[in-house]
């Protein structure tokens, strides 16, 4: 408890560390080779891999090879490219059509630029290494230059002026908006340089630090591995994300009931409140997807149990539920009992399969079932038994699983496994530490698809590394009812989403502390057009459902939750986006707007998709705020106010109001609001908000919304173009895919109602102001 006084800043642990780093030295000899350029430098050996024009790999290692990399984030392979070298003065120069490389030789140091000249990376110190096994570099930064990503950081949207660190922890103490580390690690920062964005990849798995304290350079440093570092070279955000996730892969789609609104609660403790949760919510008549089964389901947290009192018949719970077009999901923890009569721990400890010291003596640590051992997820054999034990659930229907406390989170002094323990054969704890919940999460994954049969898994993960947006979507953890976290969850989400993680979200309501009426509605208004919707509250706080706090909040959360299945076409179409682009659905204004300086910075509005705009309130007792309008003309979504853009307004929210902007020319496909996604629709309106003059896109996404057939062409993918001139809208229409839609698509028209309409070179009538494409 020292700790918590002045002690806590006595002077003996303030003097600097002892820093014996020692750098690489000049360059010796350098090779070219296809793509590839090797050297050597007096203490290290170096290659410079071209995987794509735009996609540059730098590995440093003076370990020789003692770190070899363990890291399952790329799975793309090199292409083929043309790479023109040349030798300098004092160095080289590689260079393919969008990247140009300098080596310097004396001292090594690196120069990247971009096809236009805009310089992406300096080494302004020498690589540097340490005895023990660590690296260090540092790279130029302009004093303008915003940096984003870093994965799942609490904080502002630019991550510049502090020190965040990869190392994944279970934090349940308040997020600050210091709080550092969080529950996952993507070593990675997208930068902005006057509009131009490049990106950088540390594939380290070892614990990582990025320095962004500095005006002119930031220092990367790991805790063990050589060097190694992919740069992509934009110059567009969303050039950024496309070759970071030709990288580390794209999501999948998720089933679309993943994207419905989901309840939950730590824990709805018995089949009869489940039940009833779920009459509650159809005989009041709000949507509801899934329902979340905590801890209190299992056997004494057995994994893979149910509790035989509390939960006796989970197999008609579950079908009861599909029935009122419910997805029952259960959390899933790594921890296994160690108790000889349960048989996941019987079979694993017989099959080797948990984790050990390297003297063999199994691990064990506290979490909820006790004593407890931990699955070697780094084993292929150990992920593929894991995932197999997951019949459990699903041949009683289950198509959903939570993993939760994978960090791996441990009730002891350092939170987590002994760094000593060690994975796969010789790779310690400390070298995978990162990775562990991600692998974890992937053996769920492939578990849950093979047993589906063709349906679409969804996995919700807290633990994370690079790529983990390729198994689950991620949730921020342990929130609290505090508008501050309502706050906090934007930018955060923000900057999951810039790290290839599209599909994220916060618990609404907040996990943590009682919420209230008025944060709970202005909580459910931003979460209904976050990519995932599941409000969670811990046990021992007041109740969070919808109905919690009376009628009158009542009312408008419900109408927020409909809001969510009117725009689900929308969110849908932009989950195809993500999975084929790896943008995601949820941006900052930066992103489409990445010349406008004024959207840099801007934490407390985002896009969904390029042309709708959500500026909510989260403030108590506060109906007002200050908007930031990009150029161009914007429409209030409910009172068709229009602003014009490039200045601020105050606009006025009330309770029932949450602020959405659609931009002028926009077009927007809206269902009708239902109770379920099991309900199929039958007419989607494509709401046009006409603008005098100009040209407009739109792609709506459709398909089964269950299963894998939409990656072999099963799907609906419309193409629309509408040409706004002299009254008159010419619509061009252009569709793609073997999917035949259940619904019809109606155009309405928002705004001044043309006089004439053509599509695709047809005049049609008018009705009502609307018509059918
Ligand atoms: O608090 O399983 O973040 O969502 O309800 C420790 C119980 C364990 C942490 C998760 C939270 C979940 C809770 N878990």
């Amino acid at each position: 408890m020292l700790e918590d006084t002045s002690f806590a800043i006595r002077p003996v642990d303030q003097a600097d560390e002892k820093e014996v780093w020692q750098p690489v030295g000049d360059v010796q000899k350098i090779e070219e080779k296809k793509q590839i350029c090797s050297f050597t430098c007096e203490n290290a050996s170096g290659k410079i891999h071209f995987y794509r024009d735009d996609i540059v790999r730098v590995t440093i290692d003076p370990f020789d090879g003692k770190y070899d990399s363990v890291s399952p984030a790329v799975i793309a392979t090199p292409e083929k490219v043309d790479v023109h070298v040349q030798e300098k003065e004092n160095g080289w120069t590689l260079q393919t059509k969008q990247l140009t490389v300098i080596i310097e030789r004396s001292p090594f140091r690196l120069a990247i630029y971009d096809q236009e000249g805009t310089l992406l990376v300096r080494d302004v110190q020498p690589v540097c290494f340490e005895a023990k096994g660590r690296m260090r570099c540092t790279h130029a930064l302009a004093p303008t230059d915003v940096v984003y990503g870093l994965g799942e950081k609490t904080g502002v949207l630019n991550k510049r002026g502090a020190v965040w660190t990869m190392w994944n922890t279970d934090v349940y103490a308040p997020h600050n908006l210091e709080t550092d580390p969080l529950y996952q690690s993507h070593p990675y920062m997208m930068v902005l340089k006057n509009g131009h964005a490049h990106g950088i990849f540390f594939d380290h798995t070892y614990k990582t630090t990025f320095d962004l304290r500095h005006e002119s350079f930031y220092t990367f440093t790991s805790d063990g591995g050589a060097l190694d570092y992919y740069v992509f070279a934009g110059p567009h955000p969303k050039d950024v994300l496309a070759q970071y996730t030709h990288l580390v892969g794209r999501m999948p789609l998720p089933p679309k009931w993943a994207l419905g609104y989901h309840q939950s609660r730590y824990s709805y403790e018995t089949e009869q409140e489940v039940r009833e949760l779920i009459d509650t919510f159809r005989a009041k008549h709000i949507p509801l997807d899934a329902v979340y089964l905590d801890i209190h389901y299992m056997d004494e947290y057995r994994v893979f149990t149910f509790d035989q009192k509390r939960f006796p018949h989970p197999q008609s719970l579950v079908q009861y539920a599909k029935e009122q077009g419910v997805h029952i999901v259960p959390i899933v923890d790594p921890g296994v009992k160690v108790d000889a009569e349960y048989d996941t721990y019987r079979d694993g400890v017989q099959k080797d399969y948990f984790c050990k010291y390297a003297d063999g003596t199994l691990y064990k640590g506290d979490v909820w079932p006790g004593t407890s051992v931990f699955p070697d997820f780094l084993k292929k054999k150990v992920r593929k038994w894991w995932g197999e034990q997951h019949t459990f659930y699903t041949d009683i229907g289950i198509e959903g699983i939570w993993n939760d406390m994978n960090e791996p989170s441990v009730f002891n002094e350092t939170k987590t496994m002994d760094e000593q323990v060690v994975h796969d054969g010789w790779k310690t704890h400390r070298q995978v530490h990162n990775v562990y919940g991600m692998m974890m999460t992937e053996a769920t994954y492939h578990g849950l698809k093979k047993q589906l049969k063709g349906k679409r898994p969804f996995v919700l993960t807290r633990a994370g590394f690079a790529g983990i947006h390729r198994y689950a979507a991620v949730w921020t953890g342990d929130n609290r009812s505090f508008w501050e976290h309502l706050e906090l969850s934007i930018p955060m989400c923000l900057n999951l989403g810039l790290s290839a993680v599209a599909f994220c979200g916060a618990d609404v309501g907040g996990f943590a502390h009682d919420a209230n009426g008025e944060l709970l509605v202005r909580w459910t208004q931003v979460g209904a057009f976050f990519p995932y919707f599941r409000n969670h509250c811990a046990i021992g706080f007041a109740r969070q459902e919808p109905w919690a706090f009376g009628e009158t909040y009542e009312q408008i959360i419900k109408r927020y939750i409909e809001l969510r299945y009117e725009w689900l076409p929308h969110l849908y179409s932009l989950c195809f986006e993500a999975h084929q682009t790896g943008v995601p659905m949820m941006r900052p204004l930066m992103m489409e707007y990445p010349n406008d300086r004024e959207t840099w910075n801007i934490s407390d509005q985002f896009m969904v998709g390029n042309e709708v705009m959500v500026a909510p309130v989260m403030r108590p007792y506060t109906a007002h705020r200050i908007v930031y309008f990009p150029e161009g003309r914007w429409v209030d979504y409910w009172t068709k106010e229009k602003f014009e853009g490039g200045q601020r307004y105050i606009v006025e929210a009330p309770l029932d109001r949450l602020p959405i902007y659609v931009k002028e020319g926009a077009m927007i496909a809206h269902a009708k609001a239902k109770l379920s996604t099991f309900i199929k629709d039958e007419q989607l309106t494509l709401y046009v908000y006409t603008m005098k003059e100009g040209t407009s896109t739109y792609t709506l996404y459709d398909d089964d919304g269950t299963t894998f057939a939409y990656e072999k062409g099963e799907y609906v993918h419309m193409h629309i173009r509408a040409t706004f001139l002299d009254d008159t809208v010419y619509f061009e229409v252009e569709t793609e895919g073997a999917y035949e839609p259940t619904w019809q698509l109606r155009v309405v028209f928002v705004g001044d109602v043309p006089s004439t309409v053509v599509v695709n070179g047809e005049q049609r009538a008018i009705e009502e102001a609307s018509i059918v494409l």
